[in-house]
């Protein structure tokens, strides 16, 4: 039962309630939804401290270290851009030869982020996955005018110094490059350490074998740590509509009972 003065006061304060949310000073009455289950941001360091994981005897170990003097590291740099530890053939421990040979064809810039909210750059591909011991050659194209980098982390250090395989390809080139993954289970990061690249989107993971878990924050794999809380465009018209509906339906009410 609503009485006829409580009918006005109740409008009033709807009314007011439209008024105010038009003007922005007050929170609508739906929030999007923060998911706050989602993992706490990941460790990612680019100093990679990768220690051989490999299970085998001392006698092992000493044959590998005698292999691993013979490494070094190898860069290339042309006007297209740099490749840098690339590796075609020296296997990584554990591993007995190459299992399987991988090609990706990424691409890289603005154009592939158009479609995901809050992010400004983007690749043709943000999730890749390889068997343990395979072989992956990768083409990276850049569409974009500024430079980009397509770059794995965490691989071990005894092949690739500092634990990384870095392709660089300048506004409009591509560059390629090939690298072996150990035999491991494991999720690798991939991203482009341009400043504020990575946030922006140009992140990925490399998953050898069945990986080790999903990095937070790839695009349209896996949810960011905190989501862009983005309302659709016509939210404060659909909250005004419903405002004055409640508003006209109180003061029907309150003729009739009147
Ligand atoms: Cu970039």
């Amino acid at each position: 039962m609503i009485k006829p003065a409580g009918a006005w006061i109740l409008a009033v304060l709807v009314s007011s309630y439209v008024a105010l949310c038009m003007a922005g000073s007050m929170p609508p009455l739906t929030t999007h939804p923060v998911d706050l289950t989602t993992k706490p941001p990941m460790k990612l360091s680019v100093e990679s401290s990768v220690e051989p994981s490999v299970k085998g005897s001392v006698e092992d170990e000493k044959h590998h270290h005698a292999h691993s003097m013979t490494m070094t590291m190898t860069m290339t740099m042309n006007s297209d851009g740099i490749v840098m530890n690339t590796n075609r053939q020296d296997l990584p421990w554990g591993c007995e030869s190459i299992s399987q040979d991988f090609e990706f064809d990424v691409r890289a810039g603005r154009g592939y982020a158009k479609n995901i909210p809050g992010m400004v750059f983007g690749m043709s591909q943000h999730e890749y996955n390889v068997v343990p011991c395979s072989r992956i050659a990768v083409t990276f194209t850049n569409e974009d005018e500024v430079r980009h980098q397509w770059m794995v982390h965490g691989l071990p250090n005894y092949l690739y110094p500092t634990g990384m395989f870095h392709l660089e390809a300048m506004g409009g080139k591509s560059v390629s490059g090939m690298f072996i993954v150990p035999p491991d289970h494991q999720t690798y990061l991939i991203h482009c350490d341009m400043a504020q690249h990575m946030e922006k989107g140009m992140k990925g993971q490399l998953k050898v074998g069945k990986g080790s878990g999903d990095l937070w924050s790839i695009p349209k794999v896996s949810d960011t740590y905190r989501r862009s809380d983005y309302l659709p465009e016509f939210t404060s018209t659909i909250m005004s509509l419903l405002a004055l509906t409640v508003f006209f339906v109180t003061l029907y009410v309150s003729r009739r009972k009147g």
